[in-house]
C-alpha cells in the first residue's frame, strides 16, 4: 500500500540545527510529514486537554481531571491544523486513518471536506462509562466529532458499549448491532483488539544477542527468581499499588525473602505534567522503604531502574523474568505482557495480570486480580512464583497460540475489511 504518515513532530525546528524546510524534505523522502506545533500549542494540547483532562477521565480519574476552555480553545486550534495538513495530501477516494485521543475532532473536521472519504478512527485507550464520559463539559462537540469516521474501532466490547450508549444518551442515535444512521450517512462502530508483531518478539527473543545477555544476567541471579513489571510512567498504570502488594508479599512470607525480586522498569512519560512529577516521587519512596526494610548485603528486593531500554534488551528482561506482574488500574489493552507471553520461547513462565486491561479479555490463562486489592495480588505472586512448570507451559502455550493468530497483520486485515464492509452498505443505502 501506497501509504503515507502525518504526525506532530514531536520536537521543536529550532531545537535542530538544520532548518525546518530541509529537514521536512528528508522526512517526506520516507513519506513521512511532521506537524510542527508552537511550544505554547504543546503546552495547552498536548500536556493540557489531551493529557490532564481526556487521559485521566477516560482512565477513571474523575479527580485529576481539569477542564479549562483555553485548553479546548487550542485542542481544537491543533485539531485543525491537522486536518488542514491532511487536506494537502487527501484525495476524495483515499483512506485515512486517524489514531486516538489526541485527535477526536479530526474525524469530523475531515468529513465536512472529503464527504466521500473512508474516515476510520481507532481509541488506545479505554472509552469510560456513560457516567463518567458526561462530565466533559465538551461531550457533544467530541462525540460529534467522532462520529465523522466511517468506522469507530476500540480495543474492547466494553468500550463500545459504553460508546454506543453516550451515543444515544447524548446525541439521540440509536444503533443496530453497532451501525448508526445519522442523517443520511452510515457509520459502525466495533472491537478490534490490539495484537502484537508475534513473530518479531518470537525471533528477538531467539536472537544470539539477547540469549548471551539472559546468560549473563542469569549468571548474577542465578538462585533468585526474578518478578518482572515494564510500564511508562503513569498513574493508570498502578505502580504504587504494585509495589504495596510486593511489600505486603514479603512481609506475609518471609521464606521468599532472599530468593525473589522485583525488576521494574519505569519509563520515563509527560514529565513535565505535575501529577506525574508527584508519581515519581511517590515510587522513589515506596521503593526506598522496601528496599531499606527488607534489603540484605547480598539482595535486592526491588531492582528499580528508571528509564527506557532498545527492544533488545527487553526481550532479554521478558526472557530472564519467571514471573510478569502486570497491574494497571485502567488500560486500554496493555501491550507488554503480550510480549511477554510471546517472548517465552522455552513455554515457561507466569503472568499476573489486571482485570482493568483490556488484555485480561484475551489472556484468560493469566493469572487475573483486581489491583485495587493488595492482599490479592500478594497471594498471586506467591501462586505464580509456585506454578508448576507443567502448567506454566500449559498456559503460555494456550496464549501464544491466541497471540500468533491474532497478531498485528490480523488486526489491520479484520479492521479494513469491516471498513469496506461499511462502505458497501453505503453504496446499497445511497442506491435505494
Ligand atoms: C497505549 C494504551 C494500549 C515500554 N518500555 C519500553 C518500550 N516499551 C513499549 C512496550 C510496548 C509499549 O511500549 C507500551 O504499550 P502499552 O500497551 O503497554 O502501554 P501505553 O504506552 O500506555 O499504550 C494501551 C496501547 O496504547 C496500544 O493500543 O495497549 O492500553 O495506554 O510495546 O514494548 N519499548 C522500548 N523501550 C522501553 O524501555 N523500545
Amino acid at each position: 500500500m501506497n501509504s503515507i504518515w502525518i504526525g506532530w513532530a514531536g520536537f521543536h525546528p529550532e531545537d535542530f540545527s538544520e532548518k525546518q524546510d530541509e529537514l521536512k524534505s528528508k522526512l517526506s523522502d520516507q513519506n513521512l510529514f511532521p506537524i510542527f506545533l508552537e511550544k505554547d500549542d504543546v503546552e495547552q494540547f498536548y500536556e493540557g486537554f489531551s493529557n490532564t483532562t481526556l487521559w485521566p477521565l477516560f482512565h477513571y480519574f474523575p479527580k485529576y481531571t481539569s477542564c479549562h476552555e483555553e485548553q479546548w480553545e487550542v485542542y481544537k486550534k491543533v485539531n485543525q491544523t491537522f486536518c488542514d495538513e491532511i487536506l494537502k495530501h487527501a484525495n476524495e477516494d483515499d483512506f485515512i486513518w486517524i489514531h486516538d485521543y489526541h485527535l477526536l475532532l479530526l474525524p469530523g473536521l475531515l468529513r465536512e471536506k472529503l464527504p466521500k472519504a473512508k474516515i476510520a478512527f481507532f481509541q488506545h485507550i479505554p472509552f469510560p462509562s456513560y457516567e463518567i464520559f458526561r462530565i466533559l463539559p465538551w461531550r457533544e462537540e467530541i462525540l460529534k466529532g467522532i462520529i465523522g469516521a466511517d468506522l469507530i474501532g476500540f480495543h474492547t466490547n466494553d468500550d463500545v458499549k459504553h460508546f454506543l450508549t453516550s451515543v444515544q444518551r447524548i446525541l439521540g442515535l440509536e444503533n443496530k448491532m453497532g451501525v448508526i444512521r445519522s442523517e443520511d450517512r452510515l457509520f459502525k462502530v466495533d472491537a478490534f483488539p490490539l495484537g502484537i508483531d508475534y513473530d518479531k518478539f518470537q525471533e528477538l527473543a531467539l536472537a544470539k544477542t539477547t540469549e548471551r545477555q539472559v546468560g549473563l544476567y542469569r549468571k548474577q541471579f542465578h538462585d533468585v527468581k526474578l518478578i518482572l513489571s515494564i510500564d511508562r510512567l503513569d498513574y493508570s498504570k498502578g505502580i504504587p499499588e504494585r509495589l504495596k502488594a510486593f511489600d505486603y508479599f514479603l512481609e506475609k512470607n518471609p521464606e521468599f525473602r532472599e530468593k525473589v525480586s522485583l525488576l521494574m522498569i519505569v519509563v520515563p512519560s509527560r514529565e513535565k505534567v505535575q501529577l506525574y512529577k508527584n508519581l515519581k516521587t511517590e515510587i522513589d519512596e515506596l521503593v526506598g522503604n522496601i528496599t531499606s526494610k527488607y534489603r540484605t548485603v547480598n539482595w535486592n528486593p526491588v531492582l528499580y531502574f528508571y528509564r527506557a531500554y532498545p527492544l533488545q534488551s527487553l526481550s532479554a528482561f521478558y526472557n530472564l523474568c519467571d514471573v510478569a506482574l502486570i497491574t494497571p488500574l485502567r488500560d486500554g489493552m496493555n501491550l507488554v505482557c503480550k510480549e511477554y507471553v510471546a517472548s517465552r520461547h522455552d513455554g515457561t513462565g507466569s503472568l499476573i495480570l489486571s482485570e482493568m486491561a483490556g488484555a485480561a479479555k484475551e489472556l484468560s490463562e493469566a493469572i487475573i486480580i483486581n489491583p485495587y486489592n493488595i492482599q490479592e495480588s500478594a497471594e498471586a505472586i506467591k501462586t505464580a512464583l509456585c506454578l508448576p512448570f507443567d502448567e506454566q507451559k500449559r498456559r503460555i502455550s494456550d496464549m501464544q497460540l491466541l497471540l500468533k493468530k491474532y497478531d498485528v497483520i490480523n488486526w489491520t486485515t479484520v479492521f479494513l475489511n469491516s471498513l469496506e464492509e461499511i462502505k458497501q452498505k453505503q453504496a446499497e443505502m445511497a442506491m435505494k
